[in-house]
């Protein structure tokens, strides 16, 4: 029932429709039947079905669409508009014949665009493009391994070799992976999460020692205030919806942070309930404060500044002083701090007036128990980890961690980019993972910390990384400074993507490339012992385990676990005491390790399959205990600062439209922004066009401005008049990519900032 190689058009982009106003209603009706489209017209009805059905349930497989997590009261169609397309994406019986790497040079494919490419079907053989060639062909597994292992044996250093993880890869691969490139040699693991919540991981581990949300599921549905900054869960977690509108119906208030009127931050029709179907839905904001990209640092300082003159004016009966003696410090330098905070700048950065701050911390002081969620509009910034510091401050003065209903939570992207951290994959894990991984495994794991994802492409581009080896993801794609990326990466010696389909990162390689076709989460991953099941971790540490349910696309197909063996087999067989042959057939014996390794999973293959699975212990969260230094918790001090934005230029945030998964274009609309049939807009508020002159409808060149004069450039972009925020644009990623310097990262976490981009914008033609 496979096809091959289906006629793909590129989109026409003259073709593009504007409706002209963003919705203000998310799902309802039309999300279900958009979600039902797409898979029942590629994937008949019976695989569709067995697909969908299966999604997110006990016995089936987690949604690869987001990290939000499952509500202990499942509903059957415990699944949304977007994670129906993930799955139709992947799961569709449609395949990359042998013929097509005949058929298509690289230098051909490499001017394709993601959606041609990602709409070529599933990969099916391995392929391999030999130096000074212009062409893949196929090649066997063995081969495709040996050349993986004589390159790598053939590194004068383990250090040059960097291993890239994307946050699909399952705890056990993830595993098996970090292990291997351990044994290897090297702490060079950047992944995903450097792209993207790092900043969190960061200014969390600081300041009350651990990365991790301290909120579990159902503290929603118990909270007074919701506060949901830089986020976009109508498009990207729309099952938190579900999860926003219960709490509303428990008495929650809800406040939206964003330059945008996002539709699911605004009203929800709930496809699950009549009144969804047939009402106007829940309004979901109480409210929405339109802030100025990257001034939350300055919001936040002032709710909390706020916060201590409301305690001072009646002094022990506003923060939490029990709390904050027993388990915090820094109390007074924060309280020094914000009294001198400049009332002028605060409104400046946040572009909000001070009625709209004063109701924000109003509501505050008036909520008992207070979650913060927050995601790419406040990591992606220079100042992404002071700013979630911020959130922490404000959270601790009244005792808002720790107890049922309230706490911070990051709402992390990629299913499993959380368990893949936990298993190992950073390029910095602290000494304790190391002596036990090396106790369990015999062998003495590298100590010196290893390369990030924005250092990996500084590494590339002077040599010292000659050998990239991904499992997942797209990283030429995904990293900023998309031109300077493929370039380094062009200078490796050889480059493996483990994938499930086409991508840039297969256009743009090494001298030498790879590519390691693998099975999908939705797939029966069969092996000698019988069927495997898989386990991934949720945004709020829930662990459970995920089951294929349909059959393979294709015959030929290794899981990521078994091509992780096969690999460290072919390099590193024998250095340690791992049974690389024996983890391949039976992924218990991998969650016995894992076991014995991580902490948190002791007894990991009872507990995984509990129904349900289980939830990882969380200091800050159970007991209120902090791991850092001194065992408390640190209010934070932090120099407020704001982008700068010269006369004549906008701060522009790269972003996802509704119709991509990163780097993977599903199609070209954007329904709840109104645009139809094209990507290559930039959203600009209406005054501000006014003031540049450019009319709704015109094409612009969107040029980065930067004090290194590198060009940079989106050409010929059609203008879209959009109420965002004033001063702030917005394209969509993976796109502006091209725009982002590689060196403009957030302070500490060296994640880009994706989201504040200085560019300007020049008519054309
Ligand atoms: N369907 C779908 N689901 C996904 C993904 C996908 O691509 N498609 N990606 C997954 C991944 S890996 C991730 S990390 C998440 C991403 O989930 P999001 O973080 O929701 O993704 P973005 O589209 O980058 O949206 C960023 C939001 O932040 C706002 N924003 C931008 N700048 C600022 C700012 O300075 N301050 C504030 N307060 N807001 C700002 C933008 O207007 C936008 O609403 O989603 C995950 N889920
Ligand atoms: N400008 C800008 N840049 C950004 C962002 C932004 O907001 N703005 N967001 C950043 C964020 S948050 C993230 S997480 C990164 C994402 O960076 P990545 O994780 O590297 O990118 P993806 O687009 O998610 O990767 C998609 C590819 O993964 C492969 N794949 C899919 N499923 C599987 C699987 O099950 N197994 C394997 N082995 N491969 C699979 C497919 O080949 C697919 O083409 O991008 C970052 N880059
Ligand atoms: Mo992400």
């Amino acid at each position: 029932m496979t096809r091959e190689n289906p006629k793909v058009e590129e989109a026409d982009e003259s073709e593009l429709e504007v409706s002209g106003h963003p919705k203000t209603w998310a799902a309802g009706v039309p999300g279900v039947y958009h979600s039902m489209q797409p898979a029942l017209k590629h994937m008949g009805v019976g695989r569709a079905g067995k697909t969908l059905l299966a999604l997110n349930q006990k016995d089936g497989f987690d949604c690869m669409s987001c990290a939000w997590p499952d509500p202990g009261h499942r509903k059957t169609f415990e699944f949304c508009e977007n994670g129906a397309k993930a799955v139709t994406w992947e799961a569709t019986p449609v395949v990359i014949g042998s013929d097509f790497w005949a058929e298509h040079p690289v230098s051909e494919l490499r001017k394709r665009s993601e959606y041609w490419l990602g709409m070529q079907g599933r990969l099916t053989e391995p392929v391999y493009r030999k130096a000074g060639e212009d062409h893949y062909r196929p090649v066997s597994w063995d081969e495709a391994f040996r050349i993986v292992a004589d390159k790598l044996k053939s590194l004068p250093s383990p250090d040059e070799a960097a291993f890239y993880t994307s946050g699909r890869t399952s705890n056990e691969a993830a595993f098996l992976y970090q292990l291997f490139i351990r044994a290897y040699g090297t702490n060079n693991l950047p992944d995903c999460s450097n792209m993207c919540h790092e900043s969190s991981g960061w200014a969390m581990g600081q300041t009350i020692g651990i990365g991790k949300a301290t909120v579990s599921y159902d503290d929603f549905g118990k909270a007074d205030l919701i506060i949901i900054m830089g986020q976009n869960p109508g498009t990207n977690h729309p099952r938190m919806l579900t999860a926003l509108e219960e709490a509303k119906e428990a008495g929650c208030s809800i406040v939206a942070v964003n330059p945008l009127p996002e539709a699911g931050l605004m009203r929800y029709k709930n496809p699950q309930k009549v009144k969804g179907i047939i009402g106007r839905g829940t309004d979901l904001a109480d409210q929405f404060l339109q802030i100025r990209i990257g001034g939350d640092m300055a919001l936040l300082q002032a709710v909390s500044k706020r916060v201590l003159d409301a305690e001072a004016a009646n002094p022990g009966t506003v923060l939490d002083h029990a709390f904050l003696e027993e388990h915090c410090e820094g109390l007074e330098e924060l309280r020094a701090h914000l009294a001198n905070l400049d009332d002028a700048a605060v409104l400046e950065a946040t572009g909000l007036r001070a009625e709209e701050i004063d109701e924000l911390a109003a509501r505050y002081l008036a909520a008992d128990k207070v979650i913060i969620t927050w995601a790419m509009g406040v990591t992606q910034q220079k100042k992404g980890v002071a700013t979630i510091k911020e959130i922490i401050n404000l959270l601790l003065l009244r005792g808002n961690i720790g107890k049922p209903g309230a706490g911070a939570s990051p709402i992390r992207g990629h299913s499993n980019v959380q368990g893949d951290r936990t298993m190992g994959i950073w390029e910095q894990m602290p000494p304790a993972f190391m002596d036990a991984l090396g106790k369990e495994f015999n062998f003495e794991p590298p100590r010196t910390h290893g390369y990030d994802a924005v250092e990996t492409v500084r590494r590339m581009a002077d040599g010292s990384i000659k050998a990239f080896i991904a499992l997942g993801g797209n990283f030429v794609g995904a990293i900023s400074d998309t031109t300077a990326a493929e370039a380094a990466m062009e200078k490796t010696e050889l480059s493996v993507q483990i994938s499930t389909k086409l991508n840039r990162s297969h256009t743009v390689t090494g001298t030498e490339a790879l590519i390691l076709p693998t099975l999908g989460r939705s797939e029966i991953d069969r092996q000698e012992t019988g069927p495997q099941f898989v386990s991934v971790e949720d945004t709020v540490c829930a662990v459970h385990a995920s089951h294929g349910t349909v059959e393979p696309v294709a015959p030929g197909l290794l899981s990521e676990v078994a091509i992780v063996c096969r690999m460290a087999e072919a390099t590193v067989g024998g250095r340690t005491t791992a049974d690389w042959a024996g983890f391949e057939k039976d992924y218990d014996l991998i969650r016995e390790h894992i076991s014995h390794v991580v902490n948190g999973c002791e007894d990991y293959n009872r507990k995984i399959r509990q129904d349900g699975g289980f939830i990882l212990p969380n200091g800050p969260r159970d007991s209120r205990t902090f791991h850092t230094p001194t065992g408390k918790a640190i209010l934070t001090v932090n120099e407020l600062e704001h982008v700068q934005r010269p006369e004549g230029t906008l701060i522009l945030q790269s972003m996802r439209s509704h119709d991509q998964f990163n780097t993977t274009i599903y199609g070209h609309n954007d329904r709840y922004r109104g645009i139809k049939k094209g990507r290559e807009v930039v959203f600009v508020n209406p005054e501000d066009l006014t003031e540049l002159g450019i009319a709704d409808g015109d094409h612009v060149d969107v040029r980065g401005v930067y004090p290194d004069n590198v060009e940079r450039v989106l050409r010929n972009y059609r203008v879209v008049s959009y109420p965002s925020a004033r001063g702030c644009a917005a394209a969509y990623y993976p796109e502006a990519n091209v725009l982002v310097p590689l060196e403009s990262v957030a302070e500490g976490s060296q994640t880009p900032a994706s989201k504040a981009v200085i560019v300007k914008l020049e008519p054309v033609g």
